[in-house]
């Protein structure tokens, strides 16, 4: 197996057919899809997030790494998923308004059909509408909602008012995530659950609906 600090260096340097080659000898030597994913590749875009912040990346590299980044993914989505039996709770995903951010979706969305959950994947920019839409077209057992921007973050507020307002809100439970929300901010709007990764976003899951699962440092369950 090559030196897997070059799949976090193509990605940083927003080489997708480097990434994806890269990953496809790792996964033939035996490297488990989850360790590649949390040990180099989301270090790599944290680094070009820290390079954006410091206007040494820009956004057609910002573009550039989350294309080789989403490359790399297809190869690894499918092991990170399960042919799953019994669905354990259906799960409507989205990333709210006004925010494009979904390769942390992507990875939830991945580790929670991994985990046994039924998925319903709304894409990006998800208004609230659309929220309300979805579950009372699926009846999902959750709503899952993804920000990246301190300034989409209040979408997520919005979205469980019109939850509340459509009559919804007590069918279901609320769980939020995406790099800038935290616990206290979950808490604040109303939100039944978080989780700052996602493994722990299953977990979170399982415990909402009341299935067994360890509740690791990154999970928080709100107080209603
Ligand atoms: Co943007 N971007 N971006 N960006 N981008 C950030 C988020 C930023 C932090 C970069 C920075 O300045 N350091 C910054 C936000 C600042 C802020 O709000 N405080 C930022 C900005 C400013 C912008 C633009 C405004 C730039 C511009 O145009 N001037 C613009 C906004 C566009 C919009 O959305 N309207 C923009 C655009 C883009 C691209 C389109 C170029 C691209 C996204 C491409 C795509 O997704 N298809 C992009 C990227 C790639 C990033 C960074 C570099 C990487 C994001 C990422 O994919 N991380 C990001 C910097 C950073 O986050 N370090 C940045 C990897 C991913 C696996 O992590 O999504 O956090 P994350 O998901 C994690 C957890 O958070 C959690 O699990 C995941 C796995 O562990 N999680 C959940 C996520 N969702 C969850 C849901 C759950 C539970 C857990 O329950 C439902």
């Amino acid at each position: 197996m090559g030196d897997l600090n070059q799949l976090h260096d193509a990605i940083l340097n927003g080489d997708a057919d480097r990434a994806r080659d890269l990953t496809s000898q790792a996964l033939q030597s035996g490297s488990n899809p989850l360790s590649l994913v949390d040990e180099f590749m989301i270090p790599a875009m944290n680094e070009v997030g820290r390079r954006f912040e410091a206007e040494e990346y820009f956004v057609p590299e910002l573009l550039r790494s989350a294309r080789a980044m989403k490359t790399a993914m297809t190869l690894l989505r499918p092991l990170l998923t399960s042919n799953g039996t019994k669905s354990l709770g259906r799960v409507v995903l989205g990333t709210v308004a006004g925010d494009v951010h979904e390769i942390g979706k992507h990875l939830v969305a991945a580790m929670l059909e991994g985990g046994g959950f039924e998925i319903i994947d709304l894409g990006t920019g998800v208004s609230p509408d659309k929220y309300v839409a979805a579950a009372r077209e699926h009846k999902p057992h959750i709503i899952g909602m993804s920000a990246l921007l301190t300034t989409t973050m209040p979408a997520m507020k919005a979205t469980i008012l019109a939850l509340e307002a459509a009559g919804l809100r007590d069918h279901l439970k609320v769980l939020v995530g995406g790099a800038p929300v935290t616990a206290e901010f979950a808490q604040e709007i109303g939100a039944d659950g978080f989780s700052n990764n996602a493994p722990g976003a299953v977990a979170a899951a399982k415990l909402l609906l009341g299935l067994p699962a360890t509740r690791t440092p990154g999970v928080y369950l709100c107080t209603r």
